[in-house]
């Protein structure tokens, strides 16, 4: 029987991270988790698979840590002498990174360099491999359209520029230190546990809650901004199939489908049963119920960001015809099923508060 191996995720509790962790469970993998401390429950997102660390056989564990504190990862790293690494860890918003510039430095730039130093610090480069999430916003002021591999950056966030300096330092250890290590490339992807002010979450939430009374309008900011969206049960089967290759590597992954933010919206208010019609431009520009003549979809320029990231369109190639990878699920069920569990909350809100 093949020996069983240990995985190391940091950022586990979040949307990737609790898809990441079941699949690797299910692999037979040995998984361990990084957890920040937080003064209200953070885990939500992996309760289903949390195990009692008192049973002997416990094959998820949990760690408390941080992306910003070298010495505790170099600590969690020696006691798990992981087989592969995935670093899912960051301040992922890049509009919060325009407000927290330092601290997503910090945790998205610097935190990817002091993981990489406690393997190298620690001996494990020969036996650890080590998954960096990269992501399309490195591509930010599109200079070619659809983006691939050999596309250049261009980034526009502090979100983008931290994940650039992270690119380019894993590039580094594996170019210098012989390190297994690979770079993710994902365009978004999203899922019922994306976080909640991300925009597709928040549109599908939003439409839920207005289809069931529960809540006015929807305040959006730029609805013109096309993403290559896919399905996050997809994407971290990607992940893994790079760590599984000979040779680590670069790889987009993307669906190679783009859709504007206005589009999803329509998309998701259709899915419960609510009609829109657009009227008017620019930030008077609204959303109506084609039924009620109500206005469900309102502009507010405090989402729009300081530098935006206009359209985003992945050309997967590379991984399909390397890693046998595609993306699976079309825009229309990743959708359907965000907008489902969204009602199934919604329905569980509106029981308690008609009560
Ligand atoms: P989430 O925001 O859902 O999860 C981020 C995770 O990182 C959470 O577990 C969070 O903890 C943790 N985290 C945040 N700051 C720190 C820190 N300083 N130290 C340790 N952990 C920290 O992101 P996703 O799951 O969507 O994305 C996973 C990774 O992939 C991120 O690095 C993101 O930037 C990148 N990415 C995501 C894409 C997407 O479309 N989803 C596309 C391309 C890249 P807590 O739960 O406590 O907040
Ligand atoms: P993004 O995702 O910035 O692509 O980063 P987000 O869902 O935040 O924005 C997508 C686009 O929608 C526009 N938008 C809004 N965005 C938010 N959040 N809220 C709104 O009300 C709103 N209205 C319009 C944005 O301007 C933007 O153009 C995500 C994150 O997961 C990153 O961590 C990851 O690296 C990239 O995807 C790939």
């Amino acid at each position: 029987m093949a020996l069983q191996k240990t995985a190391l995720i940091t950022g586990v509790t979040g949307q990737d991270g609790a898809y990441l962790s079941r699949f690797l469970l299910e692999k037979g993998y040995q998984v361990h988790g990084v957890k920040r401390r937080s003064s209200s429950f953070n885990t939500s997102r992996i309760e289903g698979i949390y195990q009692d660390p008192h049973e002997d056989d416990a094959r998820f564990v949990l760690h408390y840590g941080d992306l910003t504190d070298a010495t505790n990862l170099i600590s969690i790293m020696q006691q798990v002498q992981p087989d592969e690494v995935y670093n899912l860890g960051a301040q992922s918003h890049v509009k919060v990174s325009f407000e927290t510039p330092e601290y997503t430095a910090n945790s998205d730039a610097l935190g990817v360099l002091r993981l990489l130093e406690a393997i190298r610090i620690l001996g494990l480069q020969k036996k650890t491999r080590f998954y960096q999430a990269s992501t399309s916003e490195l591509y930010g002021l599109v200079q070619q359209v659809p983006q691939n591999e050999g596309t250049p950056f261009y980034p526009r966030s502090p979100y983008a520029a931290a994940k650039l300096y992270a690119y380019w330092i894993t590039v580094n250890y594996r170019e210098a230190y012989g390190l297994h290590a690979s770079n993710g490339i994902l365009f978004n992807h999203e899922s019922p546990l994306r976080g909640e002010t991300f925009v597709t979450r928040k549109i599908t939430r939003a439409a839920s809650a207005i289809s069931l009374g529960l809540q006015d309008k929807l305040y959006l900011g730029n609805i013109d901004a096309m993403r290559d969206w896919g399905h996050a049960r997809d994407f971290i089967e990607g992940m893994w199939a790079m760590l599984q290759q000979d040779k680590p590597d670069d790889y987009v992954l993307a669906t190679g489908t783009e859709t504007s933010v206005r589009q999803f919206a329509e998309m998701a208010f259709a899915e419960c049963g609510l009609s829109i019609e657009w009227q008017g431009r620019g930030v008077e520009e609204k959303g109506i119920c084609v039924h009620t003549g109500r206005t469900l979809i309102e502009i507010d320029p405090r989402y729009f960001r300081p530098a935006e990231v206009n359209e985003l369109l992945g050309d997967a190639s590379k991984a399909r015809v390397k890693l046998g990878w595609t993306a699976r699920t079309p825009l229309r069920s990743l959708i359907e099923e965000m907008v489902q569990a969204d009602l199934e909350q919604a329905r569980k809100q509106r029981v308690l508060e008609d009560a």
